[in-house]
């Protein structure tokens, strides 16, 4: 049975897309500027800002702010023209890259920033691969244009290589760094004139643009060569391209390409206008059992992609941050929470601009809803308001760090314990625990190191609790299952074995070498690198 056709409306107006890179291209600076011109703030904040300047909106974790990078993804909503718009903005560290490959769990299409002088960097590609296997299509934009890069056409061509994607330039800029004068917008024929010294973003001067008649007006802007090259980039490339092919596009073959400057606010507008033409709403999700779930669907699905702690400290919150699949979402409604196997009522739900969050009391497929959550909900689980639901499993990372705690008050031990119980919830970081030892002590497994100085920080910074960090020698995590994916508590060779928080074994190795070992003692066993969370 599919929705009434007003809820239909309400779903395919729905736009949800995250914001991918490499570290500092300028994911967050995107996102601020877009939240701007969707009407949500007024005056944006200067990220790594002096000290006054108002703080970014989406980085709004104190150590994003001391650091200026980007530590968790963060979920924005805002209203464009006629369109609900859920924004992500994801973290660019690999260190924080789990977070943001589930992000791409839940949005149906990304934006990919380019750092005009950078090229397509290492993170980028990886996160361009998560997107191409889940057929997510891409928007690239490319920043910094306000400061010297390479050649726009020497871009595109690295883009096209490195990533094997096709690109379609829906604008093109005229000049770069010192030399740059405005962007032209292929679709509209329309140069926008860039002056850094206008006042307000609406300030800028447009005029209509023909070039196969009025390529000559390009040297009343640009210097002699910068105008000379910008007539052969354009000859070129309105010869050679054709038209804008939305099915390429919407498979994640091709990528409409914007260039811009987004600290200088310039192109973003412009990128929106083509985002909310073409970006694909609420698609279908597929369920572990090979099923697709219809957004238009009457039955209502939803699955947590995040859950974070402490976003109101006060209150020692914590927050599921469910995608909605298909259907509507009614404050206080009840659900089928299929790992738990039980009914549960989702009583609080809020709507978020990064920290700011509004209570929510209807919201459609396609949304992201934050859930408070006294302790159900874990990374990946799936709810329905009738039957049971199963969409396809979170990916998680095994752990290549290992340490343990200490709190140098004796008496914050069990508050200790407790906090990092809270904030490993969130998966950043594992719990594991040594049987010999028990629960009191655990080790805690992290992808990156950068994860355990979050930890650190968070620990002292929300909870008031000094501790120090021990590093352990291990640097291979492994869950041991037999070929029909039982668990294996012992295995040949004198290994010893370790419980994960949800009490499945697992191995800890100091080096793939002894891994290795293990596997040629144990030819029977499989030794998987994550396992899922559902028991
Ligand atoms: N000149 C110039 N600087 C920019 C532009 N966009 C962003 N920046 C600067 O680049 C730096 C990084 O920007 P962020 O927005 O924090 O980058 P990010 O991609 O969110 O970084 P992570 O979240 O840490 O991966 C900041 O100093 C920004 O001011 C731009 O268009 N021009
Ligand atoms: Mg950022």
């Amino acid at each position: 049975m599919l929705v009434t056709p007003a809820i239909q409306k309400e779903i395919q107006r729905r736009r949800t897309f995250a914001i991918i890179s490499h570290p500092d291209a300028g994911k967050t600076t995107l996102t601020e500027k877009l939240l701007y011109h969707g009407g949500v703030i007024h005056e944006t904040g200067e990220v790594k800002g002096k000290s006054g300047s108002k703080a970014v909106t989406s980085d709004w974790m104190e150590l994003e702010r001391q650091k200026g990078i980007s530590i968790t993804s963060s979920v924005m909503t805002f209203d464009y023209h006629d369109l609900r718009v859920n924004l992500l903005d994801t973290p660019g560290h690999k260190d924080f890259s789990e977070d943001t490959y589930r992000v791409l769990m839940a949005v149906d299409s990304a934006c990919m920033l380019i750092d005009v002088a950078k090229g397509v960097e290492e993170r980028t590609k990886k996160l361009y691969e998560v997107c191409r296997y889940r057929k997510i299509p891409i928007f690239t934009f490319i920043n910094k244009l306000d400061r010297e890069g390479k050649d726009p056409l020497a871009l595109i061509d690295e883009v096209e290589k490195t990533l094997g994607m096709q690109c379609y330039p829906v604008t093109w800029p005229l000049g770069i760094g010192n030399r740059f004068r405005g962007i032209y917008n292929r679709i509209t024929k329309e140069i926008m004139l860039y002056d850094q010294r206008r006042e307000d973003v609406g300030d800028v001067t447009v005029i209509p643009f023909d070039p196969e008649t009025q390529m000559h007006l390009l040297e009343d802007y640009l210097d002699t060569h910068s105008a000379q090259q910008v007539k052969d980039e354009l000859e070129l490339i309105e010869g050679a391209l054709p038209p804008f092919d939305l099915a390429a596009f919407l498979s994640g073959e091709i990528s409409p390409v914007t260039f811009g400057s987004a600290k200088q606010n310039f192109g973003v507008d412009i990128f929106l206008n083509f985002f909310s033409k073409y970006a694909p709403g609420p698609q279908p999700r597929e369920t572990r059992d090979d099923k697709s779930v219809d957004p238009l669907s009457a039955t209502f699905t939803g699955f947590v992609f995040k859950i974070q702690a402490n976003m109101d400290r006060r209150h020692r919150d914590r927050i599921a941050f469910m995608r909605i699949c298909s259907g509507k979402f009614e404050r206080g409604m009840k659900v089928q929470h299929a790992r738990l196997g039980r009914e549960l009522r989702l009583a609080y739900s809020n709507q978020f601009v990064a920290a700011d969050r509004e209570t929510v009391d209807e919201a459609y497929a396609g949304d992201i809803v934050g859930v408070n959550d006294t302790g159900n909900f874990a990374i990946g689980d799936c709810v329905a308001s009738h039957g049971t639901v199963l969409f396809e499993e979170i990916p998680k990372f095994a752990p290549e760090l290992f340490a343990k705690l200490s709190v140098r008050d004796a008496l914050k031990r069990i508050k200790m314990q407790e906090a990092v119980k809270h904030i490993a919830e969130e998966g950043a970081i594992q719990i594991i625990i040594d049987p010999l030892i028990g629960s009191q002590d655990p080790i805690l497994g992290a992808v990156g190191e950068l994860q355990f100085e979050v930890l650190v920080h968070r620990l002292r910074d929300e909870y008031g609790l000094e501790v120090t960090l021990n590093r352990l020698p291990y640097s291979v995590a492994r869950w041991p299952r037999t070929k029909d994916g039982k668990s294996v508590s012992e295995l040949k060779g004198s290994f010893q074995m370790f419980r994960d928080s949800n009490d499945q074994p697992v191995l800890l190795l100091n080096q793939e070498w002894d891994l290795n070992w293990a596997k040629r003692e144990n030819p029977e066993v499989e030794f998987h690198t994550s396992i899922t969370r559902a028991r």
